[in-house]
């Protein structure tokens, strides 16, 4: 096949050279006028840069997470700025109480300014405009001080020792008293054909997540997590759920095998049990399962705010020639909204530890209810991988385990090293503040 630039590559390359050589005239036209625009700003910015830091130093820098603003006494030079961090998963902001001071929306992992240079020296309160952020915990106060000068300019961050201090003292709290405990075994009532009933009540309730962090759950039956169901094979078992909630809500059997008109999906299985209705589901269990029963009406919210709980059903295998545990606990897992990032429904130092003796065998059962991966670090003792969702695996030690949303895995771990070990998540924001440790972290301790 002929071609003309085949036939005379030179003709193509001269061609070539001409287009490119227009091309890149138009560029650099383009490149200068680009180049004179960015020089103008730059120097603006410059200007603007030089006029605040004369005035009030560096931003002060500030952080969000689900629920608090940190530092909780926030210090700053009259004339400053604050730099203000999302390190949480949800949308926040922050206000300046009785002013009209406030950020923009602030996605997670962005950084808003707030100018608060046009306040007087004073203390304020500061708080999340998100509804019902500043009741779960994000209010903090502003101390503006005199103006600063290069050399008083305050530090943004907590000194060393106030530190230390605020660490030791959390932890030194561990375990933490707290009103409610979540997760209890509820007895069923027998009917006379031996069917298990099980009654709850889905509501709105206070809830302490963490010693004076009151934050309103919505549950069963005023726990978080709801309570643990424990039934048998085969056994007949009927849930009477009750809405005492201000919406409609479901019931959903995660991880059991049930008929499909008692899957608990609104508008595919059922229709939604709306505010002061009752729904009874109804099935016969049919093998051994770790499960979970949870709401799969505005999930998101509902699952994570508490309307969650375990659901074990027989005795899943275990590995041969690994003796019985004595103990098999849940251990649920939250990361959002009121609840926040918590094992069983509390945050650090409000966990439960797990105590052993040595020699003990324990299992624990990581049930998923948040939003979030978590990898589940045990310090000092390796976990004995044998389920994923109830189902048996070829047992297989992990130091950290890994839990998706939805996801149970159950681990055996042998109590072999005395002493009080760190278990906890290894997203080290969902453990771990400048104040010291919270939510996903509690202890195995070995005596
Ligand atoms: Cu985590």
């Amino acid at each position: 096949m002929a071609n003309d630039d085949l036939n005379d590559p030179e003709a193509a390359r001269r061609d070539g050279v001409a287009v490119a050589g227009v091309f890149l005239s138009v560029l650099a036209l383009l490149g200068m006028v680009f180049a004179v625009g960015l020089g103008v700003r730059a120097v603006d910015r410059a200007d603007a840069v030089r006029a605040t830091t004369a005035a009030a130093g560096p931003p002060v820098a500030v952080t969000l997470t689900e629920f608090a603003i940190a530092p909780a006494m926030i210090s700053a030079p009259a004339g400053a700025t604050l730099a203000v961090t999302n390190n949480g998963a949800a949308v926040h902001t922050m206000a300046v109480e009785k002013t009209d001071l406030v950020t923009d929306e602030i996605a997670a992992g962005a950084t808003a300014t707030l100018d608060v240079s046009s306040l007087a020296p004073g203390t304020y309160t500061v708080r999340c405009t998100i509804p019902g952020h500043d009741a779960a915990g994000m209010t903090a106060m502003l101390h503006l001080g005199e103006a600063a000068t290069a050399a008083t300019a305050a530090p943004a961050a907590m000194s060393a020792e106030k530190m230390d201090e605020a660490m030791a003292a959390r932890t030194a709290a561990f375990p933490a008293a707290t009103k409610g405990v979540g997760a209890q075994d509820l007895a069923p009532k027998v009917l006379p054909d031996g069917t298990k009933e099980f009654d709850l009540t889905a509501s709105a309730f206070d809830w302490e997540v963490e010693p004076g962090k009151v934050v309103k759950a919505w549950g069963y039956n005023q726990q978080v997590p709801g309570p643990t169901i424990r039934v048998g094979v085969g056994d007949k078992v009927r849930i009477v759920l009750k809405n005492e909630l201000p919406e409609s809500t479901v019931l959903h059997p995660h991880g059991l095998v049930v008929p499909n008109a008692m899957d608990g999906v609104p508008d595919i299985t059922q229709k939604p049990i709306k505010p002061g209705e009752t729904f009874t589901y109804e099935f016969t269990t049919r093998e051994p399962q770790v499960a979970m029963y949870h709401s799969h009406h505005d999930a998101a919210k509902q699952v994570t705010n508490g309307l969650l709980g375990a659901f074990y059903v027989g005795q899943m295998a275990r590995p041969a020639g690994v003796p019985a545990p004595t103990q098999d606990l849940p251990m649920v897992l939250n990361d959002a909204d009121t609840i926040g990032y918590s094992l069983n429904g509390k945050s650090f130092p409000a966990t439960a530890p797990i105590t052993a003796k040595v020699g003990e065998w324990i299992q624990v059962d990581y049930m998923n209810e948040g939003l979030q991966i978590h990898p589940m670090h045990l310090h000092g003792m390796p976990q004995l991988v044998i389920a994923k969702d109830g189902y048996p695996q070829a047992p297989h030690l992990e130091d950290t385990v890994l839990v998706a949303p939805g996801e149970r895995v159950s681990v055996l771990v042998h109590a072999t090293e005395p002493g009080t070990w760190a278990w906890h998540c290894h997203i080290l924001t969902h453990a771990e503040r400048e104040d010291g440790m919270f939510g996903m972290v509690t202890a195995l301790v070995v005596t």
